[in-house]
């Protein structure tokens, strides 16, 4: 019996004939000679198909079939150290699943609405295959960073009766007899876990009908969301510092043939330890009102290029807190010592990314939070239960929330977060 193994696995098999079942990624002919590069999902592996020594017809056949060709090979495992990936298998055998021709993504350059409209394909290529495996490493790493905390994971709904981040950036469903929203964050609920296990996450896709087309929007992305019960802004502040080093360094770890595929300059990563620059929003506005490309104005938001030249300054993320009231959301703590600022964060990535994290500590008091509820004309009712929090056993508490698209993105060093996430979902685009 022949052993099935897999690319990644090659080094265990130096000197051994066993199966790989693949697709060709690419291959090309001379003479008595194929060259097929089969990718199996695991890497890509170079496998030499001597005429003399393979049965005629799959000689033949592998002369017509073209990429994305399905099929498996049997051969000699040999370590290679000019090979791309260390190793070459000598082919002694085969069979063709199903032989391709006119694959639509060939390695020359396409337009990015074509990929985008070829995604299901688009997903082969070594690029897609990169990011997504850089992905599935940092879904590996958040989980395994709170789990070693002593989070428990705690699922929140999709369906909400209201908004958690602003009622203009909502997706209205018919629900029944009513309306539901999409969930914009599972913060609310976050909120309510915590009161009941101490320290939470959530984990789960969320929503926001963004009509923004920059490279930072999705209208669905996956969100991460701590809840820490007696937390304070300064303690969430430290999580996701050391959130954010966690997940790099294992990314590296983990993921060095693909950050290598994307060509990520991982001297830049390495850099990426705790603890992270701070710097309050009167900080950052004084670094900006004094550069020459800041059209910024003190009391607003920071736009995409204000961010940029923030983050521009240092060589690792930057925590910038204590934004003023009037452009954050309702349910966060003011600062005690400064009224008019609130007790909140925004984690800006390194290399001019832009925000990949926003968190506060909340209001924990039950006249004040109500009070900021009609301030913001929001649906009393609905927010009955939330309120309860504040009722009964209120304490303290803050926690933040990670875009995993952006964190990716940021990651990897790709300009655009529709390259992280599978099928991403933008105002133009809802297919495949
Ligand atoms: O709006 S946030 O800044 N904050 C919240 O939703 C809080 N309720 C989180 C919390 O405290 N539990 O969004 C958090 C992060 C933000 O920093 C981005 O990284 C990401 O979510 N985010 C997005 N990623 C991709 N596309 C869009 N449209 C988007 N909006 C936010």
């Amino acid at each position: 019996m022949i052993e099935v193994t897999s690319v990644e696995r090659l080094a265990q098999h130096v000197g051994k004939t066993v199966c790989l079942r693949g697709w060709i990624y690419n291959s090309s002919s001379k003479g008595k000679l194929h060259f097929v590069q089969l990718r199996d999902g695991t890497g890509i592996v170079q496998c030499v198909v001597f005429k003399n020594n393979v049965p005629p017809e799959l000689f033949e056949q592998l002369g017509h079939s073209g990429q994305e060709t399905s099929l498996s090979l049997v051969g000699l495992v040999k370590a290679d150290a000019r090979a791309p990936g260390g190793f070459e298998i000598d082919v002694t055998q085969g069979e063709i699943h199903q032989s391709v021709q006119g694959y639509p993504i060939t390695p020359k350059e396409h337009g990015i609405e074509y990929l985008l409209e070829q995604r299901h394909l688009w997903l082969r290529s070594k690029r897609s295959w990169a990011i997504l495996r850089v992905r599935d490493a940092v879904i590996t790493a958040i989980r395994s960073f709170f789990d070693e905390r002593g989070f428990v994971c705690v699922d929140s709904p999709i369906f909400t009766p209201n908004a958690c981040e602003g009622t203009s950036t909502l997706f209205e469903v018919p629900y029944f007899e009513q309306t539901a929203y999409l969930t914009q964050s599972g913060q609310l609920y976050a909120e309510a876990a915590a009161m009941a296990m101490g320290k939470v996450y959530t984990f789960g896709p969320t929503f926001r009908a963004e009509k923004s087309k920059t490279r930072r929007h999705l209208t669905e992305f996956w969100m991460i969301e701590p809840e820490v019960a007696y937390g304070t802004l300064d303690d969430i502040m430290v999580l996701a510092e050391e959130l954010l080093a966690h997940v790099v360094a294992q990314v590296l770890l983990r993921r060095p043939e693909e950050l290598a595929a994307l060509e990520r300059d991982v001297e830049k990563l390495k850099k990426i330890v705790a603890p992270f620059p701070r710097l309050s929003y009167d900080e950052a506005a004084a670094i900006l009102a004094k550069h020459p490309e800041s059209t910024f104005k003190y009391g607003d938001d920071f736009g995409a290029p204000d961010e940029t030249i923030l983050s521009n300054q240092f060589d690792r993320p930057v925590l910038v807190h204590r934004y003023p009231k009037e452009i954050k959301a309702f349910y966060m703590k003011r600062d005690p010592a400064q009224p008019d600022k609130c007790l909140c964060v925004d984690v800006l990535g390194s290399e001019g990314v832009g925000e990949i994290i926003g968190g506060s500590q909340r209001e924990d008091d039950y006249e004040v939070l109500l009070g900021r509820i009609r301030e913001h004309k929001l649906p009393e009712v609905a927010f009955q239960w939330y309120l309860d929090l504040r009722r009964y056993g209120s304490v303290p508490h803050a926690g933040f929330g990670l875009g995993l698209e952006r964190t990716v993105a940021w990651i990897c060093g790709v300009e655009h977060v529709r390259e992280a996430i599978p099928f991403p979902r933008t105002i133009y685009r809802l297919t495949p």
